[in-house]
């Protein structure tokens, strides 16, 4: 047979606007030509046929001998890495760290030294317990981690959207992770801690109480990175050129201000769009809004340490913003997304020992522990130690050591010498310690004897969490109670939901009270004995409510109209042209995704079809149909699930007036308020963004309550 033979046959079609060669068998194969390049192996030799493997006889076994088979096989074998095993799901982008003026009277880290100049940055978010494939809105403590490409020498600065922790001892953290993530007899629940395993867990952690208040609250269900905050958590230290330590909490301040969708709509939101916050990231970027944080410092010292009631090495502890203020230094900005989400995203590798001169740990002994496990969990994922070598971890800086060789190297000692000290002369003789430039650790008096002990004022369990409860509004304190209730109600055994309550009666006896009921326990147990007396009249910290932090305007938000052929032009130019001056993104919602033709006969294409656009992907919603779609729509459940939902999670709501079937098949033609505004021109268009300032409407919910 010669190579003829071999080459099968091909015609020449097209499937819809793609010209095409069809093989023998039918197969589709594109060519390479008009500027395409021409497939290879990975040893660079092209590929004739990527559709067909090689086999003895039309009908006949494969030959082993077909490498590009074999090797195409063989790699696709072996894309997975281990996911991480906390924090699995995440979303990363590029961005720049920008100081606003020199700190050298704090820190001598280089990147802090000069007004204006920007740091290259990557940062992932994350949730900790769901695997890679997990919604994107389940309950639960969010990742911040942010990696910055420093002059000198790479500074990972891994937080949380929670500035407090589970727990005050690394020791304790497989435990609770494990606690945590699905049961292992069973392998569920996927991304919750709403059962018997993890609340038996915190039931016994008095500790966990402080963090229970923040994950019970909205912080655990952000609308969008975007409008979250960020925690160092921990206290590290500012070290400066004369060798001077500041302590140091970092604040992460988002721009847009903090917002969060609630419990019911976080629900719905993973069944509509699990990917929801990397969605609306990559949006973000790609539309041009990129995301801002700015830096805020929280410095004390000794003096401010040994007064204070809490442990500053206690990381279920915060230090309110209103006893040490924050001092803002800069901003962080992402904008870029990644080339590949696999490279960047899934490879980063952060490990908080990356710190740089002028930085410095403390003794939180969460920190301590999770300086070892970081760099010990990178190399099990990333399967050997060069996972430096990766452009995405590799630093930006000059560096030079004797580092060498294992799996993957892609840069080895080029010098004579790889070792030290050595007499080879000049650029053979590779680096050398720097004294003068090099970091040096702070030099802290430690001392004591070794055992396994905990500081006494960690025994403080419950002040702060009080301290947090009193510092929501109303509709938050609501929110907090109605999330204990939804996650004790999944417990199956009556004594977990009883222990949890024994703790929260040292938090709140009203909130305890509430939670009872709201799991119908028929006695409120008796309050478990506190480690030490809480402090019950520490002030209320206004800085810890989300509803008192909100935005000062709408930008970043988004808004759903839902729409019919005949929907009235003019209404729908108005409030695009009102959207786009306030920064809102508009959504247009259609019976089908090919659009609708408007009154003024324009035809405007759909952004979504109403079956895969709930309000829930919304801020806030206008029903725009026409007197003559509006029936159609209102015999859609999905149309009308779009506007009980809306209601339901307090959303504004404005309609036009050919509404009015849809509010009747919906029930709330009767229940118009405050928070559902008619839209008849373009002044009410003004007047329902205006309105939407607030960005719910809570009245709706304690009404309902
Ligand atoms: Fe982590 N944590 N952690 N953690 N953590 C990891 O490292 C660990 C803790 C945080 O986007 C792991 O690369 C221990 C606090 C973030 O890639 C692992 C303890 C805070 C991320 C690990 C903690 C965090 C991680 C798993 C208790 C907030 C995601 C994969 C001492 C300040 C980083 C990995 C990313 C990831 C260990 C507690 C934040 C296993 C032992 C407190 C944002 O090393």
């Amino acid at each position: 047979m010669d190579a003829s033979d071999a080459q099968e046959s091909t015609e020449e079609v097209s499937y819809g606007d793609q010209p095409v060669q069809r093989g023998g068998g039918g197969e589709t194969h594109q060519v390479a030509g008009d500027g395409r390049p021409s497939l290879t192996t990975q040893q660079g030799t092209v590929v004739a046929d990527d559709q067909n493997s090689l086999r003895i006889g039309e009908r006949g076994p494969t030959a082993l001998e077909d490498f590009h088979l074999r090797e195409k096989i063989f790699h696709f074998d072996h894309e997975r890495i281990p996911e991480r095993v906390v924090h699995a799901r995440g979303y990363g982008a590029r961005g720049f760290f920008e100081n606003y003026e020199p700190l050298s009277d704090l820190t001598a880290a280089d990147l802090f030294q000069r007004a204006g100049e920007r740091t290259p940055a990557f940062v992932r978010f994350s949730t900790v317990a769901g695997s890679q494939g997990s919604g994107d809105l389940a309950r639960d403590v969010r990742g911040f981690a942010v990696k910055l490409y420093t002059k000198a020498g790479n500074w990972d600065l891994i937080g949380n959207n929670i500035p407090v922790f589970f727990i005050q001892d690394a020791i304790k953290f497989p435990d609770l992770i494990h606690a945590a993530k699905p049961e292992p007899d069973r392998g569920f629940p996927q991304a919750q801690t709403a059962h018997d395993n993890f609340w038996d867990f915190a039931s016994l952690m008095p500790e966990a109480t402080h963090m229970l208040m923040w994950a019970m609250s909205d912080r655990a269900i952000p609308r969008s990175f975007r409008f979250m905050e960020g925690f160092g958590v921990h206290t590290f230290r500012l070290v400066d050129a004369d060798g001077r330590s500041t302590y140091v909490k970092f604040h992460w301040k988002p721009k847009l201000g903090l917002q969060s969708v609630v419990w019911n709509e976080a629900l719905k939101i993973n069944g509509a769009d699990p990917d929801f916050h990397r969605r609306d990231l990559w949006d973000a970027i790609t539309q041009g809004d990129f995301p801002e944080w700015e830096l805020g410092l929280q410095l004390f010292d000794d003096e401010f340490a040994d007064a204070f009631p809490f442990d500053v090495l206690d990381a279920t502890k915060i230090i309110p913003e209103e006893d040490v203020p924050i001092r803002i230094v800069g901003r962080l900005v992402l904008d870029e997304v990644v080339d590949n989400f696999f490279a960047e995203t899934e490879q980063v590798a952060f490990c908080t020992q990356n710190i740089v001169p002028g930085i410095d740990f403390t003794n939180d002994p969460l920190l301590q522990g999770r300086n070892f496990s970081y760099l010990d969990t990178q190399i099990k994922r990333l399967g050997g130690p060069n996972f430096v070598h990766l452009p995405v971890n590799a630093p930006k800086c000059p560096f030079a050591h004797f580092q060498q060789d294992g799996h993957m190297t892609m840069h080895n000692p080029t010098t004579r010498a790889n070792y030290e000290p050595n007499s080879w002369d000049g650029a053979e003789g590779g680096p050398r310690e720097d004294p003068a430039h090099g970091f040096r650790t702070f030099p802290s008096d430690e001392g004591g004897a070794k055992r396994r002990v905990r500081a006494e004022l960690f025994a403080d369990h419950y002040s702060q969490a009080r301290q947090f409860y009193i510092s929501q509004t109303a509709v938050e304190q609501r929110h907090i109670r109605d999330a204990f209730v939804f996650e004790l109600s999944k417990c199956d055994r009556v004594e977990i939901r009883a222990r949890m309550i024994a703790g929260l009666r040292n938090v709140d006896e009203q909130l305890a009270r509430g939670v009872a009921d709201g799991v119908g326990l028929q006695e409120l147990p008796a309050a478990s004995p506190p480690a030490r007396e809480p402090i019950t009249d520490l002030a209320a910290s206004p800085a810890l409510s989300i509803l008192r932090n909100g935005p000062d305007d709408l930008t970043g938000r988004k808004l759903g109209v839902l729409v019919s052929d005949g929907t009235d032009a003019a209404i729908l130019d108005a409030l695009q042209t009102a959207a786009e001056q306030e920064g809102v993104t508009v959504e247009l919602i259609a019976p089908t995704i090919g659009g609708v033709r408007t009154s003024d006969g324009s035809l405007r294409e759909a952004d979504q079809q109403v079956d895969g656009g709930p309000s829930v992907l919304y801020d806030f919603v206008i029903l725009l149909p026409s007197s003559e779609g509006v029936s159609t729509l209102a015999g859609k459940a999905a149309a009308r699930d779009f506007v009980t939902d809306a209601h339901a999670h307090a959303k504004f709501i404005g309609y036009g007036a050919d509404a009015a079937a849809l509010l009747q098949a919906t029930g709330l033609s009767e229940k118009i308020d405050a928070g559902m505004i008619e839209i008849g021109d373009a002044t009410d268009v003004r007047s329902f963004f205006s309105r939407c300032g607030e960005l719910r409407f809570w009245e709706r919910e304690q009404s309902a309550a």
